[in-house]
Order: C-alpha cells, then sequence, then structure tokens
C-alpha cells in the first residue's frame, strides 16, 4: 500500500490502520471470488441447461448433500472470522491506552477546538506528537458532529452535554484531514482541518509556545475553590458533606439504588450538572443543583482537576 493510499482506501496514517484494512481486503476479496463464481454459473447454467424445444421437460433432480452442507457451513466460517476479527479491531479502538496524552476537543458550528493539559489552545489544526497514543475528550457546545480522520480509520459523533473519546496513534509524520461527518448547518461541508503529526521535539517546543490560558486542571482549582466545592468536598480523603474527590476518577461507586458505575467523564459531569440522577450510597441527596449553568469550559476544568486528584 502506498503513502497515498489505494483505489478503495485513503492513505494509512495510524497504528489502527492495518488490522481494519486487511479486514476490509479480506471481505473485499472473499466478496470478489463469491460474485465471479455466482455470475459464472448463472451464465454457465442459462446456456447448459436452456429450454432447447417445446417438449424439453426438466428432469427431476434430488438435493445434494454434501453440496448443501458445504454452501452452508463454508460461509458460516467466514462469517464467524469477520465477526471475531471485526469484534477484535473494535475492542482495540475502543480501548485507549492507559498513557494516551488527553486533548479535550470541542465542536461547534462550524470548527473544531483543541486544548492541551498545558492550557495551549488551538483552532482547526491538531497538533499530535508522532508515536504516542493521543486520546481526544470531546464534546459539543451546540448540535450534534462528528469528528473523522480517514487516514487514522477513526470516527465518532461528538455531542452536546456529554463527553466521547476516540484514540489513536500517528505513525507518520505529516498533515492529515479532519472532516466533519454529521450534517450540523449550512456550513458542515466547511468544518475542515488537520492533524498535524510532529516528531516528539517538534511537538513540545509547539506546545510550550504562546500558552495564553490557564491549564484546564488549573482553571478547575480555582472554580473547586471559588464554587465552594471545597465546603463538601475533599481533595485529600477527608470526608465532609460529600464524598472525597481524591480518587474519584475511575473509581467504582455505588448509589443508593443499589447501581454501580465507573467515574469516568461523564458520570463526573453528570454529578455536576445533575445532582440528583445518582445519589452516592451513605450521602446524603445535598448536592446544589446550581451547578448545572455550568458551560462546557468550565466543565472541562473540573473535569481535568478532579482526574488529577489520585
Ligand atoms: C453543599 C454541599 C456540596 C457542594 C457545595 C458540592 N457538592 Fe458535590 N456532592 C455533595 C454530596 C452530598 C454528594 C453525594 C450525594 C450525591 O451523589 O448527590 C456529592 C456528589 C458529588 C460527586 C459524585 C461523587 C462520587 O463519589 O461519586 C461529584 C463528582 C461532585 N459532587 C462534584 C462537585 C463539584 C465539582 C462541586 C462544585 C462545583 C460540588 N460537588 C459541590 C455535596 C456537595
Ligand atoms: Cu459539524
Amino acid at each position: 500500500m502506498g503513502d497515498k493510499g489505494t483505489f478503495w482506501l485513503p492513505e494509512s496514517g495510524s497504528t489502527l490502520s492495518p488490522g481494519l484494512d486487511s479486514l476490509f481486503y479480506f471481505t473485499y476479496w472473499i466478496s470478489v471470488v463469491i460474485f465471479v463464481a455466482v455470475t459464472v454459473a448463472v451464465i454457465v447454467f442459462a446456456i447448459k441447461y436452456r429450454r432447447r424445444n417445446d417438449s424439453d421437460i426438466p428432469p427431476i433432480v434430488h438435493e445434494n448433500k454434501l453440496l448443501e452442507t458445504a454452501w452452508i457451513v463454508v460461509p458460516t466460517i467466514l462469517v464467524l472470522i469477520v465477526f471475531t476479527w471485526g469484534f477484535r479491531s473494535f475492542l482495540k479502538l475502543h480501548s485507549p491506552p492507559a498513557n494516551a496524552y488527553e486533548i479535550q476537543v470541542t465542536a461547534k458550528q462550524w470548527l473544531w477546538d483543541y486544548t492541551y493539559p498545558n492550557g495551549k489552545t488551538s483552532t482547526g489544526d491538531l497538533v499530535v506528537p508522532v508515536d504516542r497514543p493521543v486520546r481526544l475528550v470531546m464534546t459539543s457546545t451546540d448540535v450534534l458532529h462528528s469528528f473523522f480522520v480517514p487516514a487514522f480509520r477513526v470516527k465518532q459523533d461528538v455531542v452536546p452535554n456529554r463527553y466521547s473519546s476516540v484514540w489513536f496513534e500517528a505513525t507518520g509524520q505529516g498533515e492529515y484531514h479532519i472532516l466533519c461527518t454529521e450534517y450540523c448547518g449550512t456550513q458542515h461541508s466547511g468544518m475542515l482541518g488537520s492533524v498535524i503529526v510532529q516528531s516528539a521535539e517538534d511537538f513540545d517546543a509547539w506546545l510550550q509556545s504562546g500558552v495564553e490560558d490557564m491549564a484546564p486542571a488549573e482553571y478547575g482549582a480555582l472554580l473547586y475553590t471559588q464554587q465552594n466545592c471545597n465546603v463538601c468536598h475533599s481533595v485529600d480523603g477527608t470526608r465532609l458533606v460529600g464524598p472525597t474527590l481524591l480518587g474519584l476518577f475511575g473509581r467504582q461507586t455505588t448509589f443508593t439504588d443499589g447501581t454501580t458505575a465507573v467515574a469516568d467523564e461523564n458520570y463526573i459531569m453528570e454529578s455536576i450538572v445533575n445532582p440528583m440522577a445518582k445519589i452516592v450510597e451513605g450521602y446524603p441527596p445535598g448536592m446544589p443543583t446550581i451547578y448545572s449553568s455550568f458551560d462546557s469550559d468550565q466543565l472541562n476544568a473540573l473535569v481535568a482537576f478532579i482526574k488529577e486528584q489520585q
């Protein structure tokens, strides 16, 4: 496969591409073989067994057990191979490595905004280091969008009021297209960008240059005191009115109705904007509902801050 892709697939730029592309070509070649075999059989049989005169009556044909078994068993095996292969790829697509570098993505009509852990921001162009897993935590401030990098074989809906994520590991330096693939209004087709993959050194230099905003986790720390979260939540393990935020991210929490959840980005956001949705067992339903008006910057910041309390 060349750098510029093939007739069927765009260039391949991430560690996810080879596995998915092989699966595509596997199903493609099976389809080609079956298509040719069926077409040839139809033509040959149509000629060979055509009705030759008015008194031509076909003989009675009985089933051929071997043939029938074969055309049940062989396709079943092929379908199971495709399923297993596809499911493994699906799991890989949805299991970012634990050490992935995280970048926040905010989609809005009609652009992509990126916020890096140190507060550096960019619009349109997403700069990432080569050969390092990157996880994008994405949300939208208005309508549905969808983040698509064809060369990386990743595509994920970006939805208001919740977080979705994708991860990839770019394998070569260069520029790759980002498209929005969810119709999102008049300028939808112009909602474009590039992933710019750089060497680790270039990326670090870029990251340190012209940082104007506070790091999300730092802003979160500020909100934590300004918004009085600290009155009810400690970050050192102490039990106050509410549970401690220490070790919350990734922790399994049990609720008063007996259900459980592992605290991820969506759980934390829901706990803040809709605190009555799930009440932590052993605690009163005492969290104020005033935080439902937080905007996505504030929520991203609090989520980043809480993630750091490990
Ligand atoms: C008046 C006290 C109070 C304030 C102020 C408060 N909370 Fe809470 N919070 C609670 C209580 C009580 C719970 C546990 C009951 C529940 O689940 O609603 C809770 C639960 C949570 C949880 C879920 C914790 C877990 O262990 O699953 C998160 C996250 C959270 N709060 C974040 C915040 C943030 C962020 C702020 C500030 C913006 C905040 N809270 C402000 C009282 C408070
Ligand atoms: Cu869009």
